[in-house]
């Protein structure tokens, strides 16, 4: 057979369902061998949706998502999708083609070196040069992009390797290494600084839901009676409604949850990146005792000194240290806290000012989704409104990048989310910027029939940019532009559109969009001078403990 069929059949055997991508010239091999597949292809029209797409898919499922682009331009278009997984740590396979190795040590059309280019932001990266070596190259692509902490590895392949005939190789056996039991020496010393804690508390990031260790979280917050803030990416970790739960951290501002932490003398890290939230914000004192339970041994950082460190299973660390943990006091202390966080929630839910308010939008939203419905969120003011005040109740249902935090991941992000989840409703909740960043994937889902809902926070501006600019200096600097008709914009793809016209309406609308069961853009004008209150709001904020 040929090295390309050999790459395909290794790819099937590692479970893959799908590839997201452009094909191109330089990946001819490939695309033929596909049709004799049983992979389905998803054509994009842009690669960041590519890469965007096995980006969530890999997030979502545990699975590496896979994202294909030809070489030089086709490579680029696929970088920030897959710096964005990287960082995220999702796990994703990126694969470009390439020249023939007979041009590559030259100048040559279109050439780039790819796996420098990708080097940054990948865990592994290699060229195919042999067709013998393919096996051992996808098994290890898969291997190392799934494995803790998950993230991209890149693989080029160049078209005249594809086009070389091999025999007598096959895909390699699939093996997933389970992580290790920490040591019982450091879950004693854990619980013991635990038992003699005042308050401790915990803070739980996106490795829980990566662990599935979700069930042993809450079972040991309940046990030992300790509250639990999330991390943006790890929303639904603990489900809002528990009354343990103090919703999700991670804003620059002293915000309410902080008051918690403020409080605290011990603080529980489990499944943490501080790429999410930096250290200094949270630990200006450096006084806070940390109890590191992840995958791997913690990011070196001034403000993050471990006191006792728990490497390996996260949900079997969790389970050993509650066994171990005595409390005299199992009283959580921060049940006035989680009263007024809770009472902020519904503030604004009868609030029918138009524009709409932030507050508002999220809770109309929340009022029409199940619990296992899944919320994509872009970046920007929507973001930062939507990881204070979505109520998740399980994990994975609301999706928010905080490690790279790129623009425009919502809309490809719901396709590859609806993909993978069929019977959920999928929401992308998206500023207009972001929006517009990859708003051609409205075609590709049309085309492939996952029907999605759009749901656009309507300013005209960088809502952000505007925000920080107005804290910073009092005025603001070239944040406005002006949008298309999005309901024509919707319309002329063969999708639906709705524009909010009134505040009452918006919950109806949102539940007749999902109801359409294709693709749906909601247009709702929002009320940003709601920005600058909450800073105002969290500047003044007294604690309520
Ligand atoms: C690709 C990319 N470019 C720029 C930024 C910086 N940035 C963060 S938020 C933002 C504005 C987002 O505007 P919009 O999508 O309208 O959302 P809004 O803030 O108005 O809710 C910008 C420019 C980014 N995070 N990603
Ligand atoms: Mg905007």
């Amino acid at each position: 057979m040929k090295a390309a069929e050999l790459f395909i059949r290794c790819l099937e055997n590692e479970g893959i369902k799908t590839i997201f991508g452009i094909p191109g010239e330089e990946n001819l091999d490939m695309m033929d061998a596909l049709l004799e597949s049983s992979i389905n292809f998803v054509t994009t029209r842009h690669e960041q949706g590519a890469a965007f797409m096995a980006d969530v898919y890999g997030r979502l499922t545990g699975k590496a998502g896979v994202c294909l682009g030809t070489l030089g331009p086709g490579a680029t278009n696929l970088i920030t999708g897959v710096a964005d997984a990287n960082m995220d740590r999702a796990p994703i396979v990126a694969i470009a083609g390439q020249a023939g190795t007979t041009r590559l040590h030259k100048e040559s059309h279109q050439v780039l070196d790819l796996v420098n280019l990708f080097r940054p932001i990948s865990k592994y990266g290699v060229q195919i040069n042999e067709p013998e070596n393919i096996p051992e190259i996808v098994r290890k692509a898969f291997k190392v992009a799934q494995i803790e902490k998950p993230g991209c590895s890149f693989i080029s392949f160049p078209e005249n390797v594809a086009d070389m005939d091999i025999s007598g190789k096959e895909p390699l056996k699939v093996q997933t290494p389970l992580p290790p039991i920490p040591p019982e020496e450091k879950l004693e010393q854990a619980a013991r600084l635990i038992s003699e804690a005042r308050h401790p508390i915990i803070m739980a990031g996106n490795g829980v839901i990566r662990a599935g260790a979700s069930d042993q979280l809450v079972r040991f917050a309940e046990t030992l009676g300790i509250p639990v803030a999330t991390t943006f990416m790890a929303k639904g970790v603990i489900p809002f409604s528990h009354e343990l739960s103090l919703g999700t951290i991670g804003l620059q501002s002293h915000d309410y949850v902080s008051c918690g932490i403020d409080r605290a003398d011990v603080i529980i890290c489990a499944g943490y990146d501080i790429v999410e939230y930096h250290p200094y914000l949270w630990n200006k004192e450096k006084s806070l005792k940390i109890v590191h339970i992840d995958s791997s041994p913690a990011e070196v950082d001034e403000g993050y000194i471990v006191e006792v460190g728990a490497v390996g299973d996260i949900g079997a660390a969790l389970d050993g240290i509650a066994s171990k943990t005595k409390r005299d006091d199992a009283t959580p202390f921060t049940a006035s806290l989680r009263q007024a966080i809770v009472e902020e929630m519904s503030e604004n839910s009868e609030d029918t000012r138009y524009p709409v308010k932030p507050q508002k939008i999220i809770w109309d939203l929340r009022q029409v989704l199940k619990p296992d419905d899944i919320v994509i969120s872009d970046v920007g003011a929507h973001k930062m409104w939507i990881a204070r005040m979505y109520q998740a109740e399980r994990p994975n249902t609301c999706i928010i990048s905080n490690g790279f935090a790129s623009m425009g991941i919502a809309v490809p992000g719901a396709v590859a989310a609806k993909m993978a989840y069929p019977d959920k409703a999928v929401v992308a909740v998206t500023g207009d910027a972001g929006f517009m960043m990859n708003c051609q994937e409205i075609e590709t889902a049309m085309r492939i029939g996952t029907p999605i809902v759009i749901l656009i926070w309507t300013d005209s501006e960088f809502g952000l940019i505007k925000w920080k600019q107005m804290s910073k200096f009092k005025r603001h600097s070239n944040i406005t532009f002006t949008n298309p008709d999005f309901i024509q914009f919707a319309e002329s793809f063969g999708a639906k559109g709705y524009r909010v016209k009134q505040t009452e309406d918006l919950q109806s609308i949102l539940g007749q969009a999902i109801q359409d069961d294709t693709v749906v853009i909601v247009d709702c004008p929002v009320d940003y001078r709601e920005n600058l209150k909450l800073t105002e709001k969290l500047g003044e904020l007294v604690c309520p403990i």
